[in-house]
């Protein structure tokens, strides 16, 4: 690509923009490579001129580029997201436009994968509640409960793109038996596919979400998908919130239609629905990529694709959808 007077050079002041908050070093690190402005929260106090200018986004999957942010930047080529997740950017007038949108998959594979094992056990376990006893003093008077054993449990993926085969694998480590459902059966993989999420959940003991957020997906787990797991299932989902219908799942919770969840996306985070704070939930804050060494993996695989789009070269890690653009 090369720089033509209508299109300011990656340095022109403001051809490369901001959206949200992001990793310190990686702010740091684009400030020093480029004349980075901040987008402002309210798309409505966006200077159009300044608008104008901006070519590239850098935003996190929290934030993205939403449909009238994307609206307003006539001259975007590209948004680059901090995230696997980008169901915040509206992709569809990227593709429309031309707009290119890049991700950072295959980096946090391995941490979120963790992240879902360390909530099986802990569901399962209950090494947090374990934890909050006897740093309460409790063990003075009596013995934890007994809880449930997860070696040998079935598991049931929903969703088994690079995050749900990372879990499937580790799971399998603790001699599970694997069910996974998507809407094809993955090619090259033993485990045994399931047509439907209510099955799924009905055959398993834990059902683990691991299926992208966005319009396809939202309360893929409802009411009857959690009910199907029955009183000693349990739920955990470390994809995104709006995959779970919250409201049917604290009402299965509080009538004990399930066993129990794990938790690390909600559907308004950071808000947790104070129904939610229960004993049989292990909550975190949305930290499945959250180690150091994953968040600057992703950070060096933004900024490659960003200089990849200025400089004109293939972008390292194009979004699916990129394939019609
Ligand atoms: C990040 C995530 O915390 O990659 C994702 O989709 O949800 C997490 O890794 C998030 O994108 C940062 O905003």
């Amino acid at each position: 690509m090369t720089n033509s007077p209508d299109r300011p050079s990656p340095m022109a002041p403001g051809t490369v923009a901001q959206a949200g908050p992001l990793l310190d070093s990686l702010e740091r690190m684009l400030k020093d490579e480029y004349s980075v402005v901040r987008l402002p929260d309210d798309v409505e106090s966006l200077d159009p001129a300044e608008a104008a200018k901006v070519r590239a986004v850098v935003t996190s999957g929290r934030v993205g580029v939403p449909s009238a942010l994307m609206a307003a930047l006539p001259n975007l080529e590209i948004v680059t997201n901090f995230g696997v997740g980008y169901d915040t950017t509206d992709v569809a007038q990227a593709v429309a436009r031309g707009i290119r949108v890049t991700n950072t998959p295959d980096v946090l594979t391995d941490c979120v994968a963790d992240t879902a094992l360390a909530l099986m056990l802990d569901v399962f376990r209950r090494f947090g509640a374990s934890e909050r006893f006897l740093r309460d003093g409790e063990w003075e008077s009596r013995g934890f409960p007994l809880t449930r054993r997860f070696s040998g449990s079935t598991v049931g993926v929903l969703g088994l793109g690079r995050i749900g085969q990372a879990i499937a694998r580790r799971a399998a480590a603790f001699d599970a038996t694997i069910l996974y459902t998507t809407r094809r059966p993955v090619e090259g993989v033993a485990w045994e596919h399931v047509a439907s999420a209510v099955d799924l959940a009905r055959r398993s003991d834990v059902l683990v979400v691991a299926v992208p957020g966005g319009a396809a997906t939202e309360n893929l787990v409802d009411a009857e998908v959690i009910r199907a797991l029955g009183p000693d299932g349990y739920l955990v989902n470390i994809a995104r919130g709006s995959v779970v219908d919250e409201d049917a799942l604290v009402a299965a919770l509080e009538s004990g239609e399930i066993a129990g969840a794990g938790l690390d996306v909600f559907a308004h985070e950071p808000h947790v629905p104070e129904r939610l704070i229960r004993d049989d939930v292990t909550l975190l804050p949305h930290v499945g990529s959250g180690t150091h060494e994953t968040r600057n993996d992703m950070r060096d695989l933004t900024l490659a694709n960003l200089r990849a789009h200025l400089a004109g070269d293939p972008l390292p890690t194009p979004v699916p959808e990129m394939a019609a653009v």
